[in-house]
């Protein structure tokens, strides 16, 4: 596999010179300042680009083209939009940038309740509490019949944390759900926005009477509109899972099991509609068997992230180490490995360790831990090949 890594742009404080010495070989980045609906350019793209190739590296995947709420609830605008989509990925494609991933998820790109929940090593790692969400739906965003979409035993938790809660624990509950892990991915809610949870209400009325029947629709005619743009100019589209797989908020979700992968990649049947093999999203769900999926979906797989879940009891979950919880890295290797050696790979989210809390890096996004879980991967990586009779290689080591 391609050992890529999720990098910001210039203003990343995780500079391409360091990337580089610790056997990076490709960069999946995105035009952050480009406000979300409007056309990346060719110039913006290949100023990237060759800022990468400056340093050794390539521009191996788009994370994201951030699709616009109004494609996804069929706004009035969804048209233009998908227009301006289109001339996006052309140029992408005329820089040789074809690879790109995005997700067809309401409102909210991904969601946890925690962002440095405490290992007993000292470390820390995200963490989605089912309690804490509920309270957050209940009791600050008072979403009208949110009660009814809770289990019992979630709402008896809800009440004892009504007991405990204070302003200040709310204040960074919000700023946890709907601020820190939004705004570095382009979503709809910034660092510095005044009133986030007026906004996010606004946002969520916009799906108001949006099935998932109807988002299917949607994404459905997203596809079928920029595939021919894709067949023409070689370009690999592959949807995130969503993050976490199950309902939230009263919206509906799409890409979260074996049943939907295989409605999308059926809705429009053509082999640049592909998927983000997510095993950290995909390992968050107790329903998902991640080594199974793989197995049944390599091929149609574009890039890869790996990560793995540990799932509690009570449904909660916190990302595991890599050679941990779930998902089965190991396995996964071989399978993706053997389907193409050149598939990319990035470690997706890793421990805060060392010092990275104090660093400002977005939520999820820590050197030491990510750099831990690479190591690790490599190591992955290097058995597999191993097994195979694939050459070991190191960019820039003997
Ligand atoms: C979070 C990420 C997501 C992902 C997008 C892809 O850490 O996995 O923000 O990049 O959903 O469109």
């Amino acid at each position: 596999m391609e050992r890529t890594w999720r990098w910001f742009g210039k203003k990343d404080k995780i500079t391409l010179d360091m990337l580089r010495q610790i056997g990076v070989e490709g960069i999946v980045t995105a035009l952050h300042d480009v406000p979300n609906g409007e056309v990346w350019t060719r110039e913006q793209i290949r100023d990237l680009r060759e800022y990468i190739e400056g340093y050794g590296m390539r521009w191996s995947v788009v994370e994201s083209l951030p699709v616009s709420e109004a494609i996804k609830y069929a706004g009035a605008d969804r048209d233009r939009l998908i227009d301006n989509y289109k001339t996006s990925l052309r140029n992408l494609a005329l820089e040789g940038v074809k690879n790109v991933c995005y997700n067809f998820m309401p409102v909210l790109d991904w969601a946890r309740t925690d962002l440095s929940h405490p290992n007993a090593n000292g470390t820390s790692n995200l963490y989605f509490s089912h309690a804490q969400f509920a309270y957050f739906d209940i009791c600050i965003l008072k979403r009208p019949g949110a009660e009814k979409s809770w289990p019992d035993d979630v709402l008896a938790e809800v009440e004892k944390l009504k007991a405990t809660m204070t302003p200040e624990d709310d204040h960074n509950l919000v700023d946890t759900i709907i601020v820190k892990t939004q705004g570095f991915v382009s979503g709809n809610i910034k660092e510095g926005d005044e009133h986030p949870v007026e906004l996010f209400r606004d946002l969520l009325g916009l799906y108001d009477g949006i099935t998932a029947d109807a988002l299917r629709e949607n994404m459905r005619y997203f596809l079928a509109a920029i595939m021919p743009v894709c067949d023409e100019m070689d370009i690999r589209m592959c949807v995130h899972p969503d993050d976490p797989p199950f309902q939230i908020l009263g919206l509906p979700r799409i890409v979260t099991c074996d049943a939907d992968i295989d409605w999308f990649l059926h809705a429009v049947d053509n082999p640049h509609n592909c998927l983000t093999f997510c095993a950290g999203s995909l390992s968050a769900g107790g329903h998902n068997d991640v080594v199974a999926l793989a197995r049944k979906y390599a091929s149609r797989t574009s890039f890869v992230h790996l990560r793995s879940c540990h799932i509690f009891p009570n449904g909660d979950f916190t990302e595991a180490g890599h050679l941990g919880g779930r998902a089965n890295l190991v396995e996964l290797v071989r399978i993706f490995e053997k389907t193409d050696p050149t598939l990319p790979m990035r470690v997706d989210h890793g421990m805060t360790m060392l010092g990275d809390e104090s660093r400002g890096y977005n939520a999820g996004y820590s050197f030491l831990g990510r750099m831990f879980a690479l190591g690790q991967v490599q190591g992955i990586i290097a058995t597999v090949d191993n097994e195979l009779g694939l050459p070991y290689r190191q960019p820039g080591l003997f």
